[in-house]
């Protein structure tokens, strides 16, 4: 019996990650940039054992059905696989949420999954190993592995495509970001359904590879001089581009609801009030706000005169991934 337990943060991207240029490996069409924050966090605990017949998953106190397992099993799957593991596994995972809002992440989720699997089986990965195992699982989670900002690096085969840290002599804890949580009356598109539907049929695709190549130059040449204005409108316009493509696509879809475009117009009026902070999102209508640590005060009360205070949360950069002593049992809250 082996038991292994690990806490990832989740990130959030900078430059997005949309499209996948092989289904099965989680190769991506273009590379990413993220900042791994420390508000949202998932601790999970893996022991294998030749007791189960099946695996047996706990997601927050409640045992899973098969469906709800799915994800977690196929990525066991690949781990029994690859590394010729005959047994079936209880898993234990707890997501860190500062409110119930739908933050629940399947970066942090899939990071410390691989973390947690990689721990008990005693395979003594590297980090970039672990980065491309995560991946596996999901491919936003390989750029969990690492605090600050990271990059992944799409590759072109299993082994040439993951994360690894951006040098920023700390800057990232000059910054934080501020979540506004917004009502989603739609039906949800998940992101790998939609990046999908995207690749197979927007129209406006190709003009996303062209930009997001250029604005991921600038998010880093931003990284590389401390240039906040630069890693703000790189940011905002290039999560701009990625929503545009969903318009593209058949049947044509949105992410956004008139919440989200009410937060993006309070951004854009911050500014002109002196306050410079920029917009992000991604496969929902919540919208992320960067802005720099010493006007996220300022910034949070603007935008409690428009939203509840339930709907705010502010977080800052987090640490990597973190191997958990196995022997310390998950509490549930
Ligand atoms: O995080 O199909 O990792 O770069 O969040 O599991 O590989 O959930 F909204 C866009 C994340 C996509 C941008 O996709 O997909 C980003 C997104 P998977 P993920």
């Amino acid at each position: 019996m082996s038991i292994g337990a690990a806490r990832a943060y989740t990130n959030i991207a900078l430059i997005k990650y949309w499209g996948k240029q092989d289904e099965q490996l989680i190769l991506p069409m273009n590379s990413s940039l993220s900042l791994t924050l420390d508000a949202f966090y998932t601790e999970t605990s893996v022991r294998f054992t030749s007791e189960l017949t099946a695996d047996r998953f706990y997601l927050d106190g409640q045992l899973q059905n098969e469906k709800q397992t799915k994800k977690v099993s196929s990525f066991l799957d690949l781990i029994r696989h690859k590394y010729d593991v005959p047994q079936f596994a209880e898993i234990t995972s707890n997501n860190f949420v500062p409110t119930a809002a739908g933050l629940a992440s399947s970066a942090s989720g899939l990071a410390a999954l691989a973390g947690a699997c990689s721990a008990a089986l005693d395979l003594s990965l590297s980090p970039t190993e672990l980065s491309m195992l995560a991946r596996r699982g999901s491919g936003s989670a390989c750029r969990s592995i690492f605090g600050g900002f990271s990059e992944w690096q799409k590759g072109d085969s299993d082994t040439t495509s993951y994360a690894v840290q951006i040098p920023s002599d700390s800057w990232e804890q000059e910054l934080a970001m501020l979540f506004i949580l917004v009502d989603d009356a739609q039906k949800d598109v998940s992101s790998r359904d939609g990046m999908k539907r995207t690749v197979e049929t927007s129209v406006f695709y190709e003009g996303w590879l062209t930009a997001v190549a250029d604005d991921l130059v600038s998010a880093k040449q931003a990284i590389a001089t401390k240039d906040f204005t630069l890693l703000g409108e790189t940011a905002e316009s290039n999560a701009l581009r990625m929503h545009a493509t969903t318009l593209g696509a058949t049947p044509p879809f949105t992410y956004w609801s008139p919440d989200s475009l009410k937060a993006m117009n309070l951004v854009r009026a911050c500014r002109l009030e002196g306050i410079p902070c920029y917009f992000t999102m991604d496969a929902g209508p919540n919208v992320k706000v960067l802005v720099q640590k010493k006007d996220a005060d300022r910034l949070t009360a603007r935008f409690a005169e428009e939203f509840n205070e339930n709907q705010l949360v502010l977080a800052h950069a987090g640490p990597g991934i973190e191997i958990l002593d196995s022997e310390r049992s998950l509490t549930y809250d």
